[in-house]
């Protein structure tokens, strides 16, 4: 018999039941509105990027709606300076859409979220309990990963349900995709040579711009991600709080890796909530390949 999401997350506490059940829901019903809310507002976010209707409009009801369950004690937001506080106890950390450059080309974006429940709100992402991202592709599915494993969940409309399509998922064990952020000016050479290798062996490029596609080739095909330091952004671009390590949860319980190119990003205890890292995340030998020529 099919499972719904709400059964296969029987086993968490209720409180955490209802942010993941709000999350999902949510999700599958911002979409109906995405045409409505397509193009730019006039105003920045805290990186000084402008930000889309659909980034304001998604931050705002995830956000309400997460703080309505009783749940959540803080919501720390990819589009908001401070973190909100509610007067639950999880901690949720979120890009509520991410790959917003992808709107205007109707391409993919989805939605990041890390879940923890510590005492302090900045965290190493080792801590978290869950994390998840819903991916608004042909079919919107959520790739949740947890204590027990990656599970994947797709969003059947008609029932106005998430079923599980797969469970115990993990990474191929060889690689066949890269996919890489940025330009390719300001590399350093030793990540050039390793993009190079890459190819030597006839893994293919797959790139679309918005980490959780991106991503989510990873995660079925095999291979890396990277969105590297440049000689421009010697941090990189991805946040750590709210994008990197939501994903790096997800492909270390995916039997992957997750670096920042020294070391596991899972381990780096943030300093800010704006704080930026290089990122490199897929099959574990690829990683340690990456970490071994950055050395
Ligand atoms: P966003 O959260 O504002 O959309 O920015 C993050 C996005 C990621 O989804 C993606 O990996 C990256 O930025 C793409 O950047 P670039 O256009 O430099 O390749
Ligand atoms: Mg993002």
């Amino acid at each position: 018999m099919e499972k719904r999401l709400e059964d296969s997350i029987g086993w968490m506490d209720e409180a955490l039941q209802k942010a993941i059940l709000t999350i999902a829901h949510l999700s599958a019903d911002m979409r109906y509105e995405f045409p409505e809310k397509r193009g730019a507002t006039t105003t920045k976010n805290i990186y000084g990027e402008t930000q889309q209707k659909l980034d304001v409009w998604a931050d705002k009801i995830l956000t309400e709606a997460l703080l309505n369950t009783g749940s959540v004690r803080a919501v720390i937001s990819e589009e908001r300076e401070n973190p909100t506080t509610g007067p639950g106890e999880y901690v949720i950390t979120m890009d509520p859409l991410d790959g917003s450059s992808n709107i205007k080309s109707n391409n993919i974006f989805g939605t990041i979220i890390g879940i923890h429940k510590e005492k302090e709100l900045l965290v190493p992402g080792k801590k978290q309990i869950a994390a998840l991202y819903v991916l608004y592709g042909p079919i919107t599915s959520i790739v949740m990963a947890t204590e027990d494993g990656v599970c994947e969940y797709d969003y059947e409309e008609r029932k106005r349900s998430y079923y599980l399509s797969r469970e115990g998922i993990t990474l191929p064990e060889e690689g066949k995709i890269y996919s890489v952020g940025g330009g390719n000016e300001g590399w350093s050479s030793p990540f050039s040579s390793f993009v190079d290798s890459l190819v030597e062996r006839h893994l293919k490029l797959r790139y679309g711009g918005a980490f959780v596609g991106d991503v989510n080739q990873v995660l079925n095909y095999g291979g890396i991600f990277c969105y590297p330091e440049t000689a421009k952004k010697p941090q990189g671009k991805l946040r750590l709080v709210i994008e990197c390590n939501p994903m790096a949860f997800i492909m270390t319980k995916a039997g992957g890796a997750a670096s920042n190119g020294h070391g596991d990003i899972l381990k780096i205890k943030p300093r800010e909530i704006t704080e930026r890292t290089p990122v490199y995340l897929g099959n574990k030998d690829l990683v340690g390949e990456l970490e071994r020529a950055l050395r």
